[in-house]
């Protein structure tokens, strides 16, 4: 698996691990393999469920408590109470430490979320009815297109059913990826639950996120969108492999790495607002008039990354 560098066309396929990166049908969340992923995982297991299960069991002793210390039987003469001051100070108190306890971690949690590292590499995810494909523009631009796997194929390849795909994502070890993320039909939405990635993927516009993975493996996710007849049958698989390996597929796609051949372009690409979905409203909007091909709506965005001159260049050598 490690020495593939010299087989280039062919590139070994990593095989899923049980309990890794798909459902094994436990409670709770799937174990988390990136920096975002572990921090949410923590909040959700640490500071959520503990606060929800001990509120619930509060509520349903004091309730029970109520219900036989003050039944009708034992109290034939009513109580006249309506206030009691002290009371009511700790129960609108207590909920209000509560909440503030909850929401210093989920809005740093948040704004994690929103302010990734500067990206090492960019795929483009385009959601069809009923499939994926993913393009690599730092690397010749080379695009993919990832099918769900027969029953057949995925038992003979060792692979869960309905996970399975025939081409998947492959991307590097320890790099921050950053995915755009659109539509050519309908709303489908990306997602890699042990990633904690999830992205709509909406016509005509680009949405952003981003995901940093070290350990390589098999990842399988799903369309999260309920988007038409095929919905179930659109999976995702992410394949994370060290670099080297990451760049004898790409050479067996037939792309190029970025440092080998266009230096200045990837440069460019790397300085582009990483979480900056504004210029792309107006550059998206029109093309969308125009073609709701979204390869046509993703180039129109990234020229602006790009030097406007290359931009030129390329349309020129392009159809005009
Ligand atoms: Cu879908």
């Amino acid at each position: 698996m490690v020495n593939v560098a010299q087989a280039a066309p062919q590139v070994a396929r990593a095989t899923p691990t049980p309990g890794i990166g798909q459902p094994d049908g436990r409670l709770g969340v799937q174990d988390q393999f990136t920096p975002i992923g572990e921090e949410a995982a923590w909040f959700h297991n640490v500071i959520l469920m503990p606060i929800i299960v001990a509120i619930s069991i509060f509520v349903l002793i004091l309730m029970l408590y109520v219900i036989v210390r003050y039944r009708r039987s034992a109290h034939p003469n009513r109580s006249r109470t309506t206030h009691i001051t002290l009371i009511e100070v700790i129960w609108t108190l207590v909920p209000v430490i509560i909440l503030v306890a909850i929401a210093v971690p989920s809005i740093k949690l948040l704004a994690n979320q929103y302010s990734p590292p500067k990206a090492d590499l960019t795929v483009k995810v385009v959601g069809n009815q009923w499939y994926w494909t993913y393009s690599y523009p730092d690397n010749g631009d080379f695009e993919i297109v990832s099918n769900v796997l027969s029953d057949a194929d995925a038992r003979a390849r060792g692979e869960p059913r309905l996970l399975g795909v025939d081409e998947r994502m492959v991307v590097p070890a320890g790099a921050t990826v950053k995915l755009i993320v659109t539509s050519n039909d309908v709303i489908h939405s990306f997602g890699v639950p042990a990633f904690w990635t999830k992205m709509d993927a909406v016509p005509g516009r680009l949405n952003e996120t981003w995901f940093k993975v070290d350990r390589p493996g098999l990842y399988y996710g799903n369309c999260f969108e309920l988007c038409g007849a095929r919905h179930a049958y659109m999976p995702v698989a992410v394949e994370v492999v060290p670099p080297a390996q990451f760049a004898a597929w790409v050479a067996s796609k037939g792309g190029t790495m970025p440092g080998a051949v266009a230096p200045t372009s990837s440069d460019a690409t790397q300085n582009s607002p990483i979480s900056n979905p504004v210029p792309t409203a107006t550059a998206g909007g029109s093309a969308t008039e125009t073609s709701p091909e979204p390869s046509n709506l993703i180039d129109a965005t990234a020229t602006p990354a790009v030097s406007t001159q290359g931009a030129t260049n390329s349309r020129r050598g392009g159809t005009n």
